[in-house]
């Protein structure tokens, strides 16, 4: 450490670093831009984040600009004269953090050099051929270099370098061996250890003492990235992951217990009508019923009015995700509606991207047909408009009303019985949108094939794959994901492995009910606040305590007696789930962030914190936590116990989290909430 000055820990330089900075590929992608408007409003320009660079990406992201802080710049200007190459600018999203993004390949020349290195100071081995370790170690080492050559260049403020996954976390062991200046923290979103062993066949949550890492690591050929896991979560001043269940994998798995959690947030978007969130459902819900319209061409037997629509959605992990568990639990569903002469039809998406060829012939022939029937009939709506403004402009007192077989003419008829002709089918209506790449081995198909949900007329519960992620300038379902799960139902995530799951929360503040489980981050951190939870739209599918064939049977009866609901309680039921909304902000969720800034400060610079100091203090942050918005109805909480965190919370002379931090509170029972204006055709 430094032996000058003290470096200032009030006002800190913060740099995020992460492979998804301003390049989206999953849920990290998601966690730091729409973090980013809270913590751009506490560090102001003092924040940036780091990422590799991926020219795509960053020319629809972000808008390069000169670098203001000198410290960046002479860093910038000291690399780039080694042939370094990097962008620095503003991301284009809300909050417009800087970026700061390095050209990894104008590094490579470097690679064997620093594979060497890495062996020696940290004894972690990389194998050649491994691509993405490869730029783990290069990204990893240009971070390194430059938040070296930062804290030379500014030696006034406190560096706090916060890490985000392994793929981002070879800084942290170099920074520590190289003793740069710095604190760190490392977050973990999941460990590569429990994905590998979730998506095989272990039963994970029983054995999670007694898996030998190595050994596991070893059989799975990711030893290597273990290492640069283990490494990183060993060498950081705090270390964290996303929830509760992850830290308790994390801590045997990577042997060290977290300092905390760092759940992950959303921007909660606040309509100035309180109930224009439902009529958002309603306009999306008509655009769903419109491409239902066209991909059950010829076998359309539904009643809009009485068509529920489903939904799972996410990275395609069959297993991890709960794809299994889902088409399992629609099959049992359909036998349920049919044996209860049910007159709802369920439509069931599964929207997981895989490898595909393009949209197949029928999905769009289905939106065609349609459209042609669409114009057919409007040319006739009109022409009959026209027909009766003609006769009735001729119209004397005594005359007969225009008799309505005349008003359809011969010429109509054919045109009409063209249409007709053209939406015969005779194959049943397609599973999957697109052509698949490995159709007859694809997980996903083949358990729809096992279940027999074919689409069949007599089916209750009709399944749709659209095998590729939803954008509004797709021509055969064109909505983007938003407005999707505005427009449907239920989402519906059962996951066997899931550190936290963004899916279930961004239903939840769009009033969307869903269904977890007691295996996902979000689904125990919701156990935890709500008692009820069922009732605010929030299911949760034991997977803990009961084995596959009872879970699946509970989570097709969550999904059964939800279709028994009538419109009014479902209405109702939105209502609620949206209010929950505020449980689920960066305001209140990004104070976990803080708090382990503030230990990691703390743990680097412990003589710049004075005894008497409160523990709590987080510079330019409201201390209170305040209650969350709420309305008769809404969910209570315990007043200043509204984070996850807070059940385990960040704090120097913690031993890391204990099950005893888990205060088990429960919402009181409430009221249904019948404040929504009911004028409605319900
Ligand atoms: C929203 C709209 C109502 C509509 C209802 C349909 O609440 O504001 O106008 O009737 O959605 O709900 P449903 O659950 O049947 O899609
Ligand atoms: C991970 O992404 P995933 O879908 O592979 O990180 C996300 C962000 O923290 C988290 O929400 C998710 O559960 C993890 O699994």
């Amino acid at each position: 450490m430094s032996e000058e000055a003290p470096r200032d820990v009030k006002e800190p330089m913060l740099f995020e670093i992460a492979t998804e900075v301003a390049h989206r590929v999953g849920g990290i992608y998601s966690v730091i831009k729409s973090k980013a408007p809270v913590t751009t409003a506490e560090y102001g320009d003092r924040y940036t984040l780091i990422g590799p660079l991926n020219r795509q990406s960053a020319a629809v992201e972000v808008e390069e600009l000169e670098p203001t802080n000198p410290a960046i710049k002479e860093t910038m200007k000291a690399m780039q004269s080694r042939g370094i190459q990097m962008i620095y600018g503003r991301w284009l999203i809300e909050g417009a953090p800087r970026v700061l993004l390095i050209d990894t390949k104008t590094a490579y020349g470097y690679l064997d050099e620093w594979k060497t290195d890495l062996w020696n100071v940290a004894g972690i081995p990389s194998p050649p051929n491994d691509g993405e370790t490869n730029e783990a170690i290069v990204f990893g080492y240009l971070v390194t270099w430059f938040l070296g050559e930062f804290v030379c260049h500014d030696k006034k403020k406190a560096v706090i370098a916060h890490f985000h996954e392994w793929l981002a976390g070879v800084g942290i062991p170099l920074t520590k061996k190289r003793r740069i200046d710095v604190t760190t923290i490392f977050t973990t979103h999941a460990t590569l250890l429990g994905r590998y062993l979730c998506a095989g066949s272990e039963d994970f949550y029983n054995n999670l003492q007694n898996f030998d890492v190595d050994a596991e690591a070893g059989k799975r050929g990711i030893y290597h990235r273990y290492c640069i896991e283990r490494a990183a979560a060993h060498s950081c001043d705090v270390f964290t992951t996303v929830s509760h269940i992850t830290a308790y994998e994390s801590e045997h798995l990577l042997k060290r217990k977290p300092d905390g959690v760092l759940p992950n947030g959303l921007n909660v978007q606040k309509f100035s009508a309180m109930h224009e969130f439902q009529n958002l459902h309603q306009q999306a819900k008509e655009k769903i019923h419109d491409f239902v319209r066209g991909h059950f061409y010829g076998h359309y037997n539904m009643d809009p009015e009485n068509t529920l629509y489903f939904f799972t959605a996410g990275r395609y992990e069959f297993r991890n995700k709960g794809a299994d568990m889902y088409i399992e639990s629609l099959a049992r569903l359909n036998h349920k509606l049919k044996a209860a002469g049910s007159k709802t039809t369920v439509v069931a998406f599964v929207i997981m991207p895989a490898q595909t060829h393009s949209l197949t012939v029928e999905a769009l022939k289905g939106q065609a047909v349609i459209k042609s029937l669409r114009d057919t009939v409007d040319v006739i709506e009109r022409n009959i408009g026209r027909r009766i403004f003609e006769r009735s402009l001729k119209w004397h007192e005594g005359d007969p009303l225009p008799d309505e077989k005349e008003l359809i003419t011969p010429a109509d008829r054919v045109l009409l019985r063209r249409r007709l002709f053209a939406m015969k089918r005779n194959a049943l209506p397609p599973i999957v949108t697109h052509n698949m790449t490995n159709d007859h081995e694809d997980p996903i198909l083949n358990q729809i094939r096992r279940v027999h949900l074919f689409n069949d007329p007599s089916d209750r519960v009709k399944v749709v794959f659209h095998p590729e992620f939803l954008n509004s300038a797709n021509p055969v379902l064109p909505l983007d994901y938003d407005d999707f799960v505005r427009g449907t139902h239920l989402g519906i995530f059962p996951s066997y492995y899931e550190p936290w799951g963004y899916t279930p929360a961004e239903c939840t503040v769009m009033g969307v009910p869903s269904i977890t489980t007691n295996l996902s981050g979000f689904g125990c951190y919701m156990e935890e606040l709500i008692d009820n939870s069922a009732d605010y739209g929030i299911y949760i599918v034991d997977r803990r305590t009961k084995g596959v064939d009872d879970s699946v049977n509970q989570l097709s009866s969550f999904m059964f007696d939800f279709c028994q609901k009538s419109r009014r309680q479902r209405i109702n039921q939105r209502n609620r789930t949206e209010r929950l909304g505020d449980l689920l902000d960066w305001k209140r969720m990004g104070l976990e962030y803080s708090k382990a800034r503030q230990l990691a400060l703390r743990r680097a610079y412990p003589e710049s914190f004075n005894e008497e100091e409160d523990l709590d203090f987080i510079p330019g942050i409201e201390q209170k936590i305040s209650r969350p918005f709420s309305v008769p109805g809404s969910p209570r909480d315990r007043a200043g116990m509204m984070t996850p965190g807070d059940f385990a919370s960040i704090q120097e002379g913690h031993e890391g989290l204990s099950t005893e931090d888990y205060v088990s509170w429960k919402l009181p029972d409430e009221e249904d909430p019948d404040e929504y204006p009911f004028p409605l055709v319900l």
